[in-house]
């Protein structure tokens, strides 16, 4: 992005004591969020939250220190949106992965400094040949973020045309942790699950918290309950509250998969896990013509007892 267009986009979004617009990580463009309660860092390709922080708590989010950032690449932690499909496409195997959301531009459609000090934004995806000849469907995608004490996340498909559609989708979330020895994480339990790992698809039914002591990736099914990362080495525990949300994908790639990937860097996964408020599955959602469809995600951080 040139300094004229970021000046316009400051002139036309800025909010002093809020939001404003500049040059991130790998030239990419980026919302800087810095009000009374939190911080946040969102860029504008992907509409990819990569940071949150509210004042006074360690960051929320994990961020790879080992990712690329450049245009067209997905970048490793923060809140990829996978949209319009989760993980492979259905029939093209050439067609990423997640979908092409995270990593084609989306713009700013309106901030606002709220009453109780947060900052709220709305980002639209920017439609293009090579979106619509992935997904030729008329529709619309828009992300809404107020960035608090809390994280409200919402991702919002609108179907303008005639028919029908299914959309698959995820908000991809990485959430830093102390260590993965000392976290478990609560809400899922009696969940049925698919099970991934190793390429498969079993399903099984969660037997109490979720301990990680190997790959994790599983997508849990017909679920609207809170998610709660407990974090014994942080002393809190972080609440992820969904509207919207059938699914809830738990990953941790853990030391094999993590090297392969590149980008996690030396131990990385020990910090991170992966809690995706999504819609996936057998919860892919049918979007009606003129009818509008929204995944929200809530996130807060509260003290650990004990
Ligand atoms: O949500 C879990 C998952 O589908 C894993 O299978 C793994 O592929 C992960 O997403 C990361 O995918 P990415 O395309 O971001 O590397």
């Amino acid at each position: 992005m040139s300094n004229t267009e970021f000046e316009a986009l400051n002139q036309r979004y800025a909010i002093p004591g809020h939001v404003q617009f500049k040059e991130g990580p790998g030239g990419l463009a980026i919302a800087e969020i810095a009000n009374s309660l939190a911080e946040s860092t969102i860029t504008l390709q992907g509409a990819h939250a990569m940071a949150w922080q509210p004042r006074g708590q360690e960051p929320v989010l994990w961020l790879s220190r080992f990712g690329k950032f450049a245009p067209g690449k997905s970048i490793r932690g923060g809140v990829p949106i996978c949209w319009p499909w989760f993980g492979p496409h259905a029939e093209d195997a050439k067609l990423p992965g997640h979908g092409f959301a995270r990593t084609v531009m989306w713009e700013v459609l309106e901030t606002q400094a709220q009453p109780n000090g947060a900052t709220f934004i709305r980002f639209g995806l920017i439609e293009t040949d090579a979106t619509r000849a992935q997904w030729p469907h008329p529709s619309s995608a828009q992300l809404r973020v107020t960035v608090g004490t809390e994280l409200k996340v919402e991702l919002v498909t609108r179907n303008t045309g005639s028919t029908p559609f299914q959309i698959g989708e995820a908000l991809h979330t990485y959430f830093h942790i102390s260590d993965v020895a000392d976290m478990a994480i609560r809400g899922l339990e009696g969940c049925a699950f698919l099970d991934k790992v190793g390429g498969g698809s079993i399903r099984k039914t969660q037997q109490g918290p979720i301990v990680i002591e190997s790959e994790v990736d599983r997508v849990y099914l017909d679920t609207e309950a809170d998610c709660l990362i407990e974090d014994r080495g942080l002393k809190r525990q972080i609440r992820i509250a969904t509207r919207g949300s059938r699914s809830t994908v738990v990953w941790n790639p853990w030391i094999e998969k993590a090297e392969k990937m590149g980008d996690f860097g030396p131990e990385g996964y020990r910090g991170m896990v992966c809690v995706e408020s999504a819609n996936a599955v057998d919860n892919v959602v049918t979007v009606l013509p003129g009818a509008e469809h929204v995944l929200q995600a809530v996130v807060s951080v509260e003290a650990l007892a004990g």
